[in-house]
């Protein structure tokens, strides 16, 4: 194995292993390895999952980009509730909001002064309503930040191509950095598609990206209204972040926070960053949970599976970038419920793999650049996690896993990597998928770094199998009724409204006893926060005679129902042919 020759000791700053002073101590005597994250940086990566909400007037025309003269008075949704978002938002794991105040076609989600393209020329609380303020009041309410995507381009705007524009679109911006509060970051969408309504004009207009906007004079602004503000830019200006180069959700597994300050960018820089790079500048993997940004009826059987979506995670958040995921908003003004059940599930999902470290009662061990972690009998495993204190610079180039099995080191592969190239990268989180392995002891070895590496935590999960037997994806969907396993032993059942139950029918597997629910506990909520125990019993004799069962109750009004397997008769997921709720 390929050693570095240089007598390196890593930092383990693992609580138990040093005291807060150490910890101190330690830190206070490295020096910084290459560029390093601002404070705004370091505290943008450790929200590692936001939303994105894509809401405007192509919700209305089923489009993704609108042409910039589509009718105002098109947006009147009948039951908007930024509320809504925010608690969905929320559960679903994100730490904050980026919303689509002004897409491509140019209408303002806000009633901006500077523009009739609003929603004060809606029908939309008689033109008095103001979207950007009701979500940023939602955010706070709910503990969430708040940003703003701001599309440069614009296709409604008659000046847009002339210097005029520029002007109204810091205007724009002015007004949405000055009035809704603290504002984590704006959004400025590349885009560029030429062609557009242009106040009538209806022609193509071509700009140079790289002059046109004049970013600097804007950054100035932006850091002066909202100095804790962090800069998206997929245009020539290097802002705080990168864009990956996909809107797949995934980031290279070779992932440097680093890029050049001045210079082109290639797709490999922003998928991989530049690994001697001069400027800190990470990835942000965007991505939605539909294949489309904005809402579009067709996509409702599209939503993403819960193992897409962990997927992602693994490839965004677990390669050292941050996931920004979103939900485009439906007609109604709501977020649908599949997209809802889906991103709940899927933050339920993260907090399941991550429940238990078991480095945690293991015993660790670090000489040099290596770390054993023993454990205490034979545990099975799937998941490792390593995290760099990225304040003092990104150091590990590579690095190797190895778990003792019957006494023989065995080496653990990623295997969301296709590439032989091996381990490489950390940053502020890099998480390690690899088939189940039962092992005595586990061994992480720094083969090259750039700098002494700081290592600021290791830890080891168990995450349970996402596998078929367990539809992730397959809701079943009887009138508007949605279901999924939020982990193997319960189901969660939902309905786009609240419903009045009076009984629930289990139809166990037919041809064999695994999976069987014998024991249960059904549970309604109306708000997923609080939870009425509705009935819990026994289904006698299910085994030798699978037929339906049907659990009786008075009436109980709800939004979910939740299915809790207390016991199988055999396996360890519960299973079934099919299932039926009645409803008054
Ligand atoms: C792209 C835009 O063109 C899409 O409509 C969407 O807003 C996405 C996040 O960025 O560049």
């Amino acid at each position: 194995m390929k050693r570095l020759l240089t007598a390196c000791i890593v930092c383990f700053l693992v609580t138990g292993f040093a005291s807060g002073q150490q910890k101190n101590s330690i830190i206070n005597n490295v020096a910084p390895c290459g560029p390093v994250p601002t404070e705004n940086q370091l505290r943008w990566q450790d929200m590692e999952m936001y939303a994105f909400i894509h809401y405007s007037l192509n919700t209305y025309t089923d489009q993704e980009w609108g042409f910039g003269n589509e009718d105002p008075k098109l947006f009147n949704p009948s039951d908007l509730d930024c509320r809504q978002w925010a608690r969905v938002c929320k559960q679903a794991g994100m730490r904050g909001i980026i919303f689509t105040a002004k897409h491509h076609c140019g209408f303002c989600m806000w009633p901006s002064k500077y523009t009739e393209y609003s929603v004060k020329n809606s029908p939309w609380k008689n033109g008095q309503g103001d979207v950007v303020r009701e979500l940023a009041d939602a955010c706070r309410e709910e503990g969430l930040e708040f940003a703003v995507y701001l599309s440069p381009w614009d296709r409604n705007h008659a000046e847009y191509g002339r210097p005029e524009y520029v002007t109204y679109f810091r205007n724009q911006l002015r007004e949405l950095l000055t009035n809704y509060g603290d504002i984590f970051e704006v959004w400025f969408d590349g885009a560029n598609g030429g062609d557009g309504w242009y106040g009538g004009a209806n022609e193509t207009r071509k700009i140079d990206r790289t002059t046109y906007y004049e970013w600097p004079e804007t950054y100035r602004m932006i850091r002066e209204l909202q100095p804790k503000c962090l800069i998206w830019n997929d245009g020539s200006d290097r802002g705080d972040l990168r864009w990956v180069g996909t809107e797949a959700g995934n980031i290279g597994e070779t992932n440097w926070s680093l890029l050049n300050h001045d210079g082109e960018v290639t797709w490999p820089m922003l998928h991989y960053g530049l690994e001697d790079g001069d400027s800190w500048v990470p990835g942000e993997t965007n991505t939605s949970i539909r294949p489309g940004w904005f809402y579009h009826d067709t996509e409702n059987e599209h939503v993403k599976s819960l193992s897409k979506l962990m997927d992602t995670y693994y490839k965004s958040v677990g390669r050292n970038s941050t996931l920004l995921l979103n939900f485009p908003i439906a007609p109604n003004g709501r977020i649908h419920p599949t997209d809802s059940l889906r991103g709940i599930a899927f933050n339920k999902m993260i907090q399941e793999v991550f429940k238990t470290d078991l480095a945690q009662e293991a015993k660790k061990k670090t000489q040099g650049l290596e770390t054993i972690i023993t454990f205490k009998q034979p545990t099975a495993f799937n998941r490792f996690v390593a995290e760099e204190n990225i304040r003092y610079g990104q150091r590990v180039k590579k690095f190797s896993l190895e778990a003792e099995v019957d006494g023989e080191w065995v080496p653990l592969k990623d295997e969301l990597v296709e590439n032989g190239d091996g381990l490489t990268t950390i940053g502020h989180r890099r998480i390690i998928c690899f088939p189940t392995v039962k092992a005595t002891s586990l061994r992480f070895t720094i083969t090259d770094a750039k700098c002494k590496p700081i290592i600021k935590r290791t830890s080891v999960y168990q995450a349970p199998e996402l596998t078929t037997d367990i539809p992730d994806s397959g809701e079943k969907r009887s009138s508007s009724l949605h279901y999924f396993f939020s982990n193997p032993k319960q189901m969660m059942i939902d309905w786009d409204t609240e419903q009045t139950i009076t009984s629930f029918r289990y139809l166990p597997p037919q041809n064999s006893k695994e999976g069987i629910v014998t024991h249960y506990t059904l549970w309604a909520s109306t708000n997923w926060a609080d939870w009425t125990k509705v009935a819990s019993g026994e289904f006698s004799n299910i085994v030798n005679n699978p037929i339906w069962q049907t659990i009786k109750f008075a009436p109980v009004k709800a939004k979910i129902l939740r299915l809790d397997a207390d016991r199988l008769a055999d396996g360890e997921r519960m299973a079934f042919s099919d299932f039926e709720v009645v409803t008054q």
